[in-house]
């Protein structure tokens, strides 16, 4: 398909969703569809040896084969899955030490922002924030003790885009040993691969479209480097925020359909913004899809596109805002993002409301910014109710 402009959709991506470490020949059974193995413990042939599993938590037939699988389809070697996106996000910052520092990008998931703040800088990490669009400020920003640089592209819920590869170049241009880490949670591997462009970690909310139906929490870290592996192996197991081995049947299944899921996210959320751009009560779309969007260039440099996630400003205030989300019929009010029903919230009050107030005033998290994340269901619908929500609105 010609992506007009942006990176051509990968060869081969849903083959290897639907058939990466799936192998019947795995299971005794020689089941195709791989079996959901509840055991928390594995018998051993003589004391603490073992034939591949000993205890769920270290390790567990299911979590395997989801996770063989992620890691292929980021072109990563190993992929380690954790209870949750935060449970990721927490493991990861335990691979520093005291005193390390983490330079994150301004504009996060408002419950990373809190847990930068509030729970690991009590365990003694530095933490702060930059614009990451602005490569010189990243510069500024980095210090003697950073250790971890964090980004989100595009971020949440302000989708700006932020340039990887300079990103990865500026840094290992300044010390070799900072690990750059990427949440990839908006676009999933089919749209965006950060490892091709450097990145050491790339790190997902697998709660959102790599779930895709709004019924799993989980996340996932996935790496090239054995060694970086063998650290987060050894957290995983050590600090115990493992999944549950139906939730990581749940993922695997879905997976099986993320490459169908994300060409529909890709051309309605695109239909849809471009409508919104001409609506007289809206103000501002930001859609990485749009040439009008400020880094429209490197979003076509290192993606294949955008999902159904966007965020818009219109020309009232919060009074504007809650009868628009509370007059939407298709769309539900509710927090989340990734499924196949469309939802649309409300950041300053919802999301990013543990943001402390003057960093989202900062950064343009108002009371007439609405995040919608456009589902699969038909596009003209979708149109139908946002039109008669904003009509009802003004
Ligand atoms: O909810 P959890 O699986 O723990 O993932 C946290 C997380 C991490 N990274 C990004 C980019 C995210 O968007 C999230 C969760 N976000 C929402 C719940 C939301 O509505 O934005």
């Amino acid at each position: 398909m010609d992506n007009q402009g942006f990176l051509k959709d990968k060869v081969g991506f849903a083959t290897i969703a639907i058939h990466a470490g799936q192998d019947p020949e795995k299971w005794n059974s020689a089941a195709v569809v791989p079996p959901i193995v509840t055991s928390t413990t594995f018998k051993q042939p003589a004391p603490a040896e073992h034939t591949g599993f000993e205890y769920g938590r270290s390790g567990n037939p299911s979590r395997n084969t989801l996770e063989e699988c992620l890691a292929a389809l980021d072109g990563g070697s190993h992929a380690v899955t954790f209870a949750s996106g935060l449970a990721t996000t927490n493991t990861l910052v335990a691979l520093l030490n005291k005193g390390d520092h983490v330079l994150s990008s301004d504009d996060v998931y408002g419950g990373t922002n809190r847990l930068f703040r509030n729970v690991s800088t009590r365990q003694g990490i530095e933490v702060s924030f930059t614009d990451f669009t602005d490569i010189n400020k990243v510069k500024n920003a980095i210090q003697d003790n950073t250790k971890m640089i964090w980004l989100e592209t595009p971020t949440n819920p302000l989708l700006k885009v932020v340039d990887i590869a300079a990103v990865v170049k500026l840094v290992k241009s300044i010390r070799g040993d900072i690990l750059v880490v990427v949440d990839n949670t908006f676009l999933t591997c089919y749209l965006q691969r950060p490892l091709e462009f450097g990145a050491d970690i790339v790190m997902y909310s697998l709660t959102k479209y790599m779930n895709g139906h709004s019924d799993v929490i989980m996340g996932a870290a996935i790496v090239k480097d054995s060694a970086l592996n063998d650290k987060l192996r050894f957290l995983q197991n050590a600090m115990g925020a493992v999944p549950s081995p139906f939730d990581c049947y749940l993922i695997n299944r879905s997976l099986k359909t993320l490459a169908l899921r994300m060409e529909r996210h890709r051309t309605s959320s695109l239909a849809i913004a471009k409508w919104l751009q001409k609506h007289p009560k809206i103000t501002e779309v930001m859609h990485p899809g749009l040439p009008t969007h400020p880094q429209y260039e490197i979003a076509k440099k290192q993606t294949s596109g955008h999902s159904g996630v966007f965020s818009f400003n219109h020309s009232g205030g919060l009074k504007e805002s809650r009868k628009f989300l509370m007059s939407l019929k298709v769309f539900t009010l509710a927090e989340s993002l990734g499924g196949y029903e469309s939802l649309a919230e409300l950041p300053l009050l919802m999301t990013h409301a543990s943001v402390p107030a003057e960093q989202r005033a900062e950064l343009g998290i108002t009371e007439s910014l609405v995040r919608l994340s456009v589902g699969l269901e038909d596009t003209e619908d979708l149109i139908e109710d946002l039109k008669q929500a904003l009509d009802a609105s003004f």
